[in-house]
């Protein structure tokens, strides 16, 4: 039987995060289609294009997390949305410049596992 305290979660660092050297294993590029449909609750805001520009840019890291409590532990050390809402000590806290350029991003394993 699954051990229920085993949780998931998915992680990407994007491509502003890989270009700037935070990740040094293989990455992918990401089809249009898998990006609409991961953003697609955002499809309707006015910065959406430039999302899609900016995560089809380069490649991207993705990463499905194991263990007790990863989506929790995961978003605290992501940090907030907005880089200068994040605490020092987060990631978006210390590496990244702006909303538009937030380096990484956390849920819809599904997605990525079966992208079709
Ligand atoms: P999350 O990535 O922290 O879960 P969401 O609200 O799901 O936050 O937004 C997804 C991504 O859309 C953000 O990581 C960021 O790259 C982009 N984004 C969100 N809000 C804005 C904005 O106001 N301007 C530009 N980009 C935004």
């Amino acid at each position: 039987m699954a051990d229920p305290r085993c949780e998931h979660t998915f992680l990407a660092v994007k491509p502003d995060g890989v270009q700037g050297g935070l990740v040094v294993e293989s990455s992918v590029v990401l089809t249009s289609n898998l990006l609409h449909n991961h953003y697609t609750e955002l499809s309707s805001k006015i910065f959406f294009p430039g999302l899609m520009e900016y995560m089809s840019a380069g490649p991207v890291f993705a990463m499905v997390w194991e263990g007790t409590n990863v989506p929790s532990m995961g978003k605290k050390m992501l940090g907030a949305t907005k880089p200068r809402e994040s605490p020092t000590g987060t990631i978006q806290g210390d590496f990244a410049v702006d909303v538009g350029l937030n380096i990484c991003h956390g849920k819809k394993i599904a997605l990525w596992v079966n992208p079709d």
